[in-house]
């Protein structure tokens, strides 16, 4: 064979290789009937429909892969295609993603909603790229706040000493500590067992996760701090991304915005049903002094916000209407 038809070759071969069919696996810790499992199944069928099923997505739900660290290693290596965590384990690997994680940062929803499905949204999903991933979305997690086995919160004394379950993130252990209280980093699917057997007195997560967890059978009480709206963000491999055509890249981005609409409108109804059901199954709302947690959290901002390019994101996005 000359040289020219060598290249043809190649060439023919690089393109039936873009061309072979791809299922990309993605894993969740949650449910099969969770919203962020729910919605990257979505993101497939939109994906498989705009590329006539040359690509699809298999979601592996309830931590069949490994609790969150475990899939975002395996994610960088490109041994997996994608994952969705929540953004406090990516803490310490992508600094950008303590932004929104910052206790006290957004006023409501729609505040969070609009930053995220900005510019500064963008920049912090593009952030993670040095670090081997590219960041595709952002969905709602709600506001998180303190549930407790033994005694109500109501106003920041009452942290004072607690034994309080954190995700496994710097930033969320110092978060606890200007609380008062002693943070137990630990896996999600750790913690019912940790409330359970006293491990630990207290947890914080949104409505959905105590109610999936059962959690809410263990500390009954749900106290409303509110402390943080730490979103969620689906990661893609570099690796695996860096050999997909310009045209693919494109429609998995598309598919993934998509599917940030789907989830919300799944999200609201979630909040509103795993209410419910915490409620009738016993558990104790309480509203809570927020403005004594508020002022004790300059220390947090002061430890983590050095970097001038972060503080000028979180000012960006106080000064977001
Ligand atoms: C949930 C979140 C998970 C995980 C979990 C936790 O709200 O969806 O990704 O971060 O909290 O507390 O570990």
């Amino acid at each position: 064979m000359n040289t020219l038809s060598k290249i043809a070759a190649a060439m023919a071969l690089a393109a039936a290789a873009g061309a072979q069919a791809t299922e990309f696996r993605s894993s969740d810790i949650h449910p099969d009937d969770y919203p962020t499992v729910l919605a990257v199944r979505h993101m497939g069928e939109v994906l498989s429909k705009a590329t006539n099923g040359k690509h699809t997505i298999k979601v592996f739900a309830k931590s069949a892969l490994g609790q969150e660290k475990d899939t975002i290693e395996q994610t960088k290596l490109g041994a997996l295609a994608m994952t969705r965590v929540n953004v406090a384990p990516m803490n310490n690997i992508c600094p950008a993603t303590m932004v929104p994680t910052m206790p006290f940062l957004f006023r409501d929803t729609a505040h969070m909603r609009k930053v995220l499905d900005g510019a500064i949204g963008d920049e912090i999903l593009k952030s993670c790229e040095e670090q081997g991933f590219v960041g595709l979305a952002f969905y709602d997690s709600g506001a998180r706040s303190i549930y407790s086995v033994k005694k109500p919160v109501k106003t920041i004394a009452d942290t004072k000493g607690m034994k309080i379950r954190v995700q496994q993130s710097d930033l969320w252990v110092s978060l606890m500590e200007a609380m008062g209280a002693n943070a137990t980093p630990m896996p999600f699917g750790e913690v019912y067992t940790a409330l359970k057997t006293g491990l630990v007195d207290a947890a914080e997560n949104n409505y959905p996760s105590y109610e999936s967890t059962r959690h809410f059978e263990v500390a009954k009480y749900y106290n409303k701090t509110e402390h943080s709206m730490a979103p969620e963000i689906l990661l893609f491999s570099k690796k695996t991304w860096d050999t997909l055509t310009p045209e693919d890249q494109k429609q998995i981005r598309a598919a993934a915005k998509e599917s940030v609409v789907y989830m919300r409108k799944l999200w609201d109804e979630r909040e509103a049903k795993s209410l419910a059901t915490v409620k009738a199954g016993g558990a104790q709302i309480v509203e809570v002094d927020t403005a004594s947690f508020r002022a004790a959290m300059k220390p947090v901002y002061d430890k983590y916000l050095k970097d001038p390019k972060l503080q000028d994101m979180v000012k960006r996005v106080s000064e977001t209407k």
